[in-house]
């Protein structure tokens, strides 16, 4: 694997001066928040999926994943609840590179990600397609642990990190809003932590 590491941790001058954003506190820890524990999978029959408006569906086992054209990024992670924590290093596969793979339709503007324990969230199209947006299977050059999403995460640390579902194996292009877990239950849908929008 690649030494190289990406610095996405400079992402915040794009929408603030300060890299800690508002009513933020850092910590050096890496809390666990999960709806309801840690879900079981088996790297035999763990597969990723992508579907909806796109020109060919993927499926995928893990170790094809883990084959795909990954990158290692350093970027800030900032939790709704008031916590963020600097310079995580994930290793793995970028939005943009996904998109490419699967050929996003003209019609598909929305992306719900789906999870092993039935999370989901939806972000719009362009809010997905940045390069730092990262299907993450590996965090300060270990395999991911399952407590934090293991074997495959998205991280987006231009907002709450709600929005990076842990566990995911699926991402479906919509060409409609859908709302997922938190978004139906009144955390913001744009989720821009520099704004502070918590709650919609
Ligand atoms: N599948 C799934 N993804 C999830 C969650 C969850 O409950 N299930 N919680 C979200 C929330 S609210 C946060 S803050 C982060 C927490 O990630 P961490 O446990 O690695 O800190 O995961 C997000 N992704
Ligand atoms: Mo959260």
């Amino acid at each position: 694997m690649s030494s190289e590491v990406t610095d996405h941790t400079d992402l915040y001058e794009e929408f603030s001066d300060e890299r800690l954003p508002p009513g933020q506190r850092k910590t050096d820890r890496f809390p666990v928040l999960s709806k309801s524990g840690t879900p079981d999978w088996h790297r035999d029959d763990w597969r990723f999926e992508v579907w909806g408006a796109v020109d060919e569906d993927l499926t995928v086992t893990y170790d094809e994943f883990r084959d795909l054209p990954a990158e290692t990024q350093r970027q800030d992670f900032h939790c709704v609840t008031g916590w963020s924590k600097f310079d995580c290093e994930f290793t793995g596969v970028t939005f943009p590179q996904l998109a490419e793979l699967v050929g996003v339709r003209d019609d598909a503007e929305w992306v719900m990600f789906h999870a092993l324990d039935g999370y989901m969230t939806d972000l719009p199209l362009a809010e997905c397609d940045r390069e730092e947006v990262l299907f993450a299977y590996d965090y300060d050059g270990e395999r991911l642990p399952d407590d934090h999403g293991g074997p495959l995460r998205v991280v987006t640390p231009h907002k709450y990190a709600y929005k990076g579902a842990k566990w995911v194996t699926g991402v479906e292009f919509l060409t409609e809003p859908e709302r997922g877990y938190w978004e139906k239950r009144g955390y913001s849908d744009t989720a821009n932590p520099w704004e502070e929008e918590r709650y919609s």
